[in-house]
C-alpha cells in the first residue's frame, strides 16, 4: 500500500466498515438465530424467509449491478459535451410495461407466501390436548403457568425462568404481561409475540427433539431488560409427565435444624412476595394441619402479591431472577443431570451454584436493576435488599435448597 495516498484509504473506509458490520453478524455458534429452525412452526417461518430471500438477492444483484454498469458504461468522458442530454427513453411502451408488470407479479408471489404463511401459523392445536401454558411477562423476569387438567385454570403448577416443556408436542401459550409492555422470543421455536397488559396474544411453539432453546425479552421494559431471558427446556414425554407429577406436590416441612431456622425467616420476611404452595409457618407445623386441606387451598400463611417468583420447587430450575444467573453450575458434568439434578444424589452438594444464590440474598438489587436503596411497595419492581446477616443467609439457603 505504500506510495498510495491516504484519500484513497479513506474511499476505502465505508466498504471496510461494512465488511466489519458484515463479520460481526457471522458465528459458529448462536442458539438465537432464526435461521436454523428446531421445530415446526419455525420452520414454517424458514420456509417463508428462504425464497423470498432468493428473490430479494436476485432482485438486488441486478438492480445494483445494472446501475453500477450504466454508471461505469455511460460515464461522462473527457471530450464529452457536458451540457448535452442524454438520449431520452422515455415512452418505451415495451420497457415501461416490463418493469411495472414484473415487480406486480414479485409482490404478488411474496404477498402470497407470507399470507398462507401467516394463517398456517395463526393455526390453534386443539386446547383439549394441547398443553396450554400462560405466559406472564412481569419486570424482569417470565412467569410460566400450566392448566394441567385443561380447566381453563392456569393453577396447577406455577414456576419461572425454565418454560419446560414435552419435546415432539405442541405447545398452546397464552401470552400477558403485568404492567409493561415484554415481547416473548425464543427464535428456534417460533417468532415473536409481544406481552401486553390487559390482553392475551396466543403462540404455538413446539419443539423437534429434546434439548434447550434460548430467546430473550425483546421489547425494552424497563432497566433490567436485557437480563430478562428466556430458556425453553424440551424433555422426552415421559420426563415431562413425572415433571408434571413433582410439580404438583405441595410443600414438604424442612426437618435440617437450618432449614427450620430458614424456614421461619422466609416466613416472617419473604412471604409478602414469594409463594411456596401450601407453606405453613414453622409453629403450624408443631400442630399439624390437614396437609391434603392446605394444598387444596394452595397457601395458608402466604400473603402473594404475584409479583415475585413462585419458590414451591425452587430446586427444579436451571435459572434463577429471570434467567441471569445459574441455579444449576454450568459445567459438563452438572448439565448432564438435567432438569431434576437437584434430586440426585450429591446434586446440591456438587451443582448448586451457592455463589450467585448467596450474593442474591446479601443484596439483590445490586445483582440485577432496581434502584440502590429503593424502599419496596406496591409499586416497586425487583426484589429489595433486605441486609440480611451471614448467618441468615446460610439459614435460608438451607430452607431453599429443600424446595426440590
Ligand atoms: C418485595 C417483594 C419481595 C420480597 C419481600 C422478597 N423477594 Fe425474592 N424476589 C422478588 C422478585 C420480584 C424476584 C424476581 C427478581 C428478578 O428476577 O428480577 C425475586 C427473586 C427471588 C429469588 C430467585 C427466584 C427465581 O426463580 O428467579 C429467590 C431465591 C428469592 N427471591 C428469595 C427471597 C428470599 C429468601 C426472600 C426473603 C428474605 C425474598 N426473596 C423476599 C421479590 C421479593
Ligand atoms: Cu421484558
Amino acid at each position: 500500500m505504500s506510495g498510495q495516498s491516504p484519500k484513497r484509504l479513506l474511499t476505502l473506509a465505508p466498504a471496510l466498515a461494512a465488511l466489519m458490520v458484515f463479520a460481526a453478524a457471522c458465528s459458529a455458534k448462536a442458539p438465537q438465530t432464526t435461521l436454523k429452525p428446531k421445530g415446526p412452526k419455525a420452520e414454517t417461518i424458514n420456509n417463508l424467509i428462504n425464497p423470498i430471500f432468493a428473490v430479494a438477492a436476485v432482485v438486488f444483484v441486478l438492480i445494483l449491478g445494472g446501475a453500477l454498469f450504466v454508471a461505469i458504461k455511460f460515464r461522462a468522458k473527457d471530450d464529452d459535451d457536458f451540457d448535452a442530454f442524454p438520449e431520452q427513453v422515455h415512452g418505451n411502451f415495451k420497457l415501461e410495461i416490463g418493469w411495472t408488470i414484473l415487480p406486480a407479479v414479485i409482490l404478488g408471489l411474496v404477498g402470497m407466501l407470507t399470507v398462507v404463511t401467516i394463517f398456517d401459523l395463526a393455526r390453534k392445536p386443539d386446547p383439549k390436548t394441547a398443553i396450554q401454558v400462560e405466559v406472564y411477562g412481569q419486570q424482569w423476569w417470565w412467569e410460566y403457568r400450566y392448566d394441567v387438567n385443561h380447566d381453563g385454570k392456569y393453577d396447577e403448577i406455577i414456576t419461572a425462568n425454565d418454560l419446560v416443556i414435552p419435546a415432539g408436542k405442541e405447545i398452546s401459550l397464552h401470552i400477558k404481561a403485568r404492567d409493561v409492555i415484554h415481547s416473548w422470543w425464543a427464535p428456534a421455536l417460533n417468532g415473536k409475540k409481544d406481552a401486553v397488559p390487559g390482553r392475551t396474544h396466543p403462540l404455538t411453539i413446539q419443539a423437534d427433539k429434546p434439548g434447550e432453546y434460548i430467546g430473550q425479552c425483546t421489547e425494552f421494559c424497563g432497566l433490567s431488560h436485557a437480563e430478562m431471558r428466556i430458556k425453553v427446556v424440551a424433555i422426552t414425554d415421559q420426563e415431562f409427565t413425572s415433571w408434571t407429577i413433582e410439580q404438583q406436590k405441595p410443600f414438604a416441612n424442612p426437618t435440617a435444624e437450618a432449614a427450620v431456622r430458614g424456614w421461619s425467616a422466609f416466613a416472617g420476611q419473604c412471604t409478602t412476595c414469594h409463594r411456596i404452595n401450601a407453606m405453613t409457618d414453622p409453629g403450624s407445623a408443631k400442630n399439624p394441619v390437614d396437609a391434603a386441606k392446605i394444598y387444596k387451598y394452595r397457601s395458608v400463611v402466604n400473603q402473594v402479591s404475584g409479583a415475585a417468583p413462585n419458590l414451591t420447587h425452587f430446586m427444579s430450575r436451571d435459572m434463577f431472577a429471570g434467567g441471569k444467573f445459574n441455579l444449576r453450575k454450568n459445567t459438563p458434568a452438572c448439565n448432564k443431570l438435567g432438569y431434576d439434578w437437584a434430586k440426585t444424589k450429591d446434586g446440591i452438594k456438587d451443582c448448586l451454584n451457592r455463589t450467585d444464590l448467596e450474593a442474591w440474598l446479601r443484596n439483590s438489587p445490586a445483582q440485577k436493576a432496581m434502584k440502590p436503596g429503593a424502599v419496596p411497595s406496591t409499586m416497586s419492581r425487583g426484589m429489595p435488599n433486605f441486609n440480611l446477616t451471614e448467618d441468615q443467609i446460610d439459614d435460608l439457603v438451607a430452607f431453599l435448597t429443600t424446595l426440590k
